[in-house]
């Protein structure tokens, strides 16, 4: 569900004041970090060409070996996309909050918008859709890609040039390993929270392991976690504080009463 709702969200002091007090801030991400960017979320209905395709479908090895150029489409249009939009305020207030807190941020977005807005992300768990590499040899492919400004059902993903093998996106499909990098960023970043830091879960519907458990890791070190999201989600129930509304419209009002 993408929601950017009229209604001024109004963001509780007792989040203000748990984020004020924190000394670590670790954000956990998802796609609706970057809705009110004009990037659908995952579980979005599908819109036009993949109406009818269920996105975890899409998101699978299986899938792109089974229809290399249907799925290669709906990356290119998605990179094309996310190419096409700018972070929001959200992103832009995430960035300015790490001259103020320390702040660390592990997302499961495939987009670049965090790092648009100045921040350093210190793990991609479900790696980038711009780091594309060869699906048989994993050579990294730094060649064109033609990215179609209308949404095109089929296009040949590039050829490796070392093999032959199919280009494919940076990221990580269902059943594949997470970055081992990315995961010990993330585990060691939660390693390091304290009684009285606060997690930043914002943007997520929780179901996609291993990233849904980490607000519970974080939860064992006695930090605060605080959900930021329009809607109700899995691992609403274990966080302490929750702000109903637009990323883009609650970090900007957190961060400006932590300055
Ligand atoms: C807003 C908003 C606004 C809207 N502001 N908010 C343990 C238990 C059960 C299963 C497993 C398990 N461990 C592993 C598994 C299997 C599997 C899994 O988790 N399955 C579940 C579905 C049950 N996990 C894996 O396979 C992972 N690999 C792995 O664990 O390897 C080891 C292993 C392998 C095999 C067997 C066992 C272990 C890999 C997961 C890879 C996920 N990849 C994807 C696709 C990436 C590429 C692409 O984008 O195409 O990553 S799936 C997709 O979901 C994508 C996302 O990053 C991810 C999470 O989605 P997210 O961010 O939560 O988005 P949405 O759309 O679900 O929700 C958006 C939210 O935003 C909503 O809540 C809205 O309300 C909210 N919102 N507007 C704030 N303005
Ligand atoms: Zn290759």
């Amino acid at each position: 569900m993408t929601i950017a709702d009229e209604t001024p969200t109004t963001v509780p002091e007792s989040v203000t004041d748990a984020v004020r007090g924190a000394r670590r801030v670790l954000v956990l991400s998802g796609a609706g970090m970057s809705a009110e960017s004009g990037v659908p979320t995952f579980r979005d209905a599908q819109t036009g060409l993949w109406e009818q395709f269920d996105p975890s479908e899409l998101a699978t090895a299986e899938a792109f070996r089974l229809d290399p150029p249907f799925v290669w489409a709906w990356y290119a249009w998605r990179m094309r996309l996310v190419r096409d939009v700018e972070p929001n305020a959200g992103h832009r207030a995430l960035a300015e909050l790490a001259d103020l807190r320390e702040v660390t941020i592990a997302t499961q977005n495939v987009d670049d918008l965090h790092e648009r807005a100045g921040s350093s992300v210190a793990a991609h768990l479900h790696g980038s859709l711009f780091e594309l590499r060869c699906s048989e040899c994993a050579t990294p492919y730094a060649g064109d890609v033609e990215l179609p400004a209308e949404p095109v059902e089929r296009i040949d993903p590039p050829t490796c040039p070392r093999c032959e093998g199919e280009v494919r996106p940076g990221v990580v499909w269902f059943g594949e390993m997470l970055p081992v990098p990315a995961i010990e960023a993330t585990e060691r970043a939660i390693e390091a929270l304290e009684p009285g830091d606060v997690v930043l879960v914002i943007g997520t519907s929780g179901i996609v392991y291993p990233a849904a458990g980490y607000p519970a890791m974080a939860l064992a070190e006695g930090a605060t976690v605080i959900e930021i999201n329009p809607a109700d989600t899995e691992i609403s129930d274990m966080c302490h504080h929750h702000v109903r509304g637009p990323a883009a419209q609650v970090l900007p009002r957190v961060v400006e009463a932590v300055r």
